[in-house]
């Protein structure tokens, strides 16, 4: 008898993450997208994650790399029916992004609950891209010309790692790096969030977002506002602040399957918006050294 596939054990990772949170999953669901994305599966970066709080439980994402190549993911997406074809924007940005920046890779993320919904585009870490030339392709949003020179004053104008595009609610996430700490400082960080029209974090909050490697603002075409901000810490740690404060994030951090030796990584997010501020953690299933080492963007990170 010849074992399990690739898909069975992807499959079985996610079934195991969701039990963790009590959410459903089906495989009639879950299959048919781990079946598009097949050839990638192997040589994949995997991501389980989870948020907390008051309308944001109840779902288990997973993210997974996908190579440069056509068609790309979201081409893939729209060809098997997994999201509808659409002439808002969102549904050319990817391709926008793709003609005019240089893109070393892609990522889909998908529900267990809510199927397909975003797409990312990592941009080369010697290559890292500008607000100002992302803010100037037709398709994005005019919010991020608009909100560019906020985030340019506070030392984060320079160095866009990624971008996330969420084709169900229609928001793109913009993903700033390589910043110094200076950038992290709890004033900075308050001065920033005030001038893009966001609350103040809580102190226990701002005390984490000190140990953020990357910073991401969601925006949408509708508003001039930022939706939201997130802060992302990675570590090893399975009982950093978010893990404290919400019992059911320390549980996936301690318990969420992960294929390779050693401590789960884990990205934890501290976000804000302008209803409140909630906690959100990513967990690796899988992570190829070879393509792990891609993503480095951060010391915390390089010894991996
Ligand atoms: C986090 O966005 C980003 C990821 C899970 C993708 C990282 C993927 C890699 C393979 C490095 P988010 O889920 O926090 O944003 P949102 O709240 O918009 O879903
Ligand atoms: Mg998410």
């Amino acid at each position: 008898m010849s074992g399990a596939t690739k898909i069975d054990d992807v499959y079985s990772a996610i079934e195991e993450g969701a039990r963790l949170l009590d959410v459903s999953c089906s495989r009639d669901d879950v299959w048919p997208i781990l079946t598009a994305y097949e050839g990638a599966l192997a040589q994949a970066v995997l991501v389980l994650s989870m948020a907390s709080g008051e309308n944001h439980t109840g779902e288990l994402d997973y993210t997974i790399t996908v190579p440069l190549g056509e068609p790309d993911p979201y081409a893939l997406a729209l060809s098997k029916g997994f999201t509808a074809a659409t002439d808002h924007p969102v549904g050319s940005l990817l391709s926008d992004i793709r003609e005019r920046c240089p893109v070393r890779g892609y990522a889909v993320d998908c529900g267990v609950t809510g199927g397909f919904k975003k797409t990312y585009a990592f941009f080369p870490l010697d290559d890292l891209q500008g607000l100002a030339k992302l803010a100037a392709i037709p398709s994005m949003p005019r919010s991020l010309a608009e909100n560019s020179e906020a985030f340019a004053r506070h030392g984060l104008g320079d160095n866009v790692t990624m971008v996330g595009i969420d084709y169900q609610h229609r928001t793109m996430n913009v993903y700033l790096g390589k910043f110094g700490p200076e950038c992290l400082e709890p004033k900075t960080v308050v001065s920033m969030l005030e001038e893009i029209g966001l609350p103040e974090p809580s102190e226990q909050m701002l005390e984490f977002i000190r140990k953020a490697f990357s910073i991401y603002i969601t925006i949408n075409w509708d508003s001039p506002k930022v939706d939201r901000i997130c802060f992302a810490v990675i570590t090893q740690d399975a009982m950093e602040l978010p893990s404290r404060i919400d019992p059911e994030i320390a549980h996936f951090a301690k318990s969420a399957p992960h294929a390779y030796d050693g401590d789960r990584i884990l990205v934890y997010g501290s976000t804000v918006a302008p209803g409140g501020e909630y906690y959100k953690l990513g967990s690796y299933y899988q992570m190829p050294p070879d393509t792990f080492k891609l993503l480095q963007t951060h010391d915390a990170i390089q010894d991996k």
